[in-house]
């Protein structure tokens, strides 16, 4: 076993060195241009695992999106649905006492490391499988598209997601390409250069999926949660056909679990001030502003001017559009 993960490390090294690589906003040194999508040198291996090893079951429900986009919301929401039956009762739930990224795993994270471990604790966890990812449609394993696991989709306006990106990997060093100035990453971010990106094919081969397979891609939008919560996480509930109701009203239900997952709520938990994620990210830098516009302290005129074209060219057609202030 030890010779063959040898040999599998020293493929994917050698991998890594052909492809070509670029500094840009994303976790480790490097992000490298794989299989159409930058992937965080960090990530590589794990990406590799994922996509050879993972076998779907019909019952996962996987939270994607691009990163910074409302990820540790989205994977808190998703947790208290699918587990509505296991703690029913909010004032002693899971998510009081640990981080969303703590309940719900990115298989391409934990699969670069300990890899039988991982990959036996993945097969044995309790079913439904709530996993996220944050791998582009096309790379995800074969399995997961093949299957009728559902994947619910979280993108953001691209304005606030490439300053909360910023903010984000710019902060502890070892996750982040710190040499780049606010304006190189944004350069970077235009030319589809961040971790997982280009942006635009990102949310765009989800959306597409969600046209055509709406029974297994729900694609939500982080405003449109903001605005109207209720709406949406009903939405989130009928496609996952989950009872949470067990005599109450549904709205009453479903206000209760937006009220456990609401951003002030979450940044005041004693679990959410200190620590880390595996030793990548401080738990607190999850929870910044979680607002809809801040980006509008932060860009030029140019710089506005650039990302609103580039948004028009790579969309336009697809239906696919952003509120950019609250
Ligand atoms: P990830 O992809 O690395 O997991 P992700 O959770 O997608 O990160 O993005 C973090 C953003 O979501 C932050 O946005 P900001 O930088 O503009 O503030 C964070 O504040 C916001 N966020 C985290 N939790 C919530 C929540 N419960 N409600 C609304 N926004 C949230």
């Amino acid at each position: 076993m030890a010779l063959a993960s040898d040999k599998q490390a020293n493929e994917e090294n050698e991998l890594l060195l052909s492809l070509p690589k670029e500094r840009g906003l994303g976790a480790g040194p490097y992000l490298h241009l794989f299989q159409d999508f930058w992937c965080p040198s960090f990530y590589f291996p794990g990406v590799n695992n994922f996509q050879k090893h993972f076998h779907a079951k019909d019952s996962d429900v996987f939270v994607a999106s691009f990163p910074k986009s409302g990820t540790t919301w989205l994977k808190a929401l998703t947790f208290v649905i699918v587990n509505h039956q296991r703690f029913s009762s909010f004032d002693h739930h899971p998510l009081l006492s640990s981080n969303p990224h703590e309940l719900v795993s990115f298989p391409e994270f934990i699969l670069s490391h300990d890899f039988d471990d991982q990959i036996l604790s993945l097969s044995n966890m309790t079913e439904p499988r709530l996993l996220a990812t944050h791998l582009p449609f096309p790379s995800l394993p074969k399995s997961i598209a093949k299957s009728n696991c559902k994947i619910i989709y979280i993108c953001r306006n691209p304005f606030d997601t490439f300053v909360s990106a910023w903010e984000f990997f710019t902060k502890k060093s070892s996750v982040s390409s710190h040499a780049l100035t606010f304006e190189e990453a944004f350069e970077k971010y235009c030319n589809g250069i961040m971790g997982f990106g280009p942006w635009w094919s990102h949310m765009l081969g989800y959306w597409n999926e969600s046209i055509t397979r709406p029974n297994k891609v729900l694609f939500l939008k982080y405003e449109d949660l903001k605005e109207d919560a209720v709406f949406h996480v009903k939405r989130m509930v009928e496609f996952l056909d989950i009872p949470i109701t067990q005599g109450e009203e549904t709205t009453a239900v479903i206000e209760n679990i937006i009220n456990l997952c609401r951003f002030e709520k979450m940044k005041d938990l004693e679990v959410n001030k200190s620590g880390e994620i595996d030793n990548i990210a401080e738990k607190k830098n999850f929870f910044r502003k979680g607002k809809i516009g801040d980006w509008i302290n932060y860009f030029s005129p140019s710089m506005i001017e650039k990302l609103s074209k580039i948004i028009e060219e790579k969309l336009s057609g697809s239906g696919l559009s952003f509120k950019l202030h609250s």
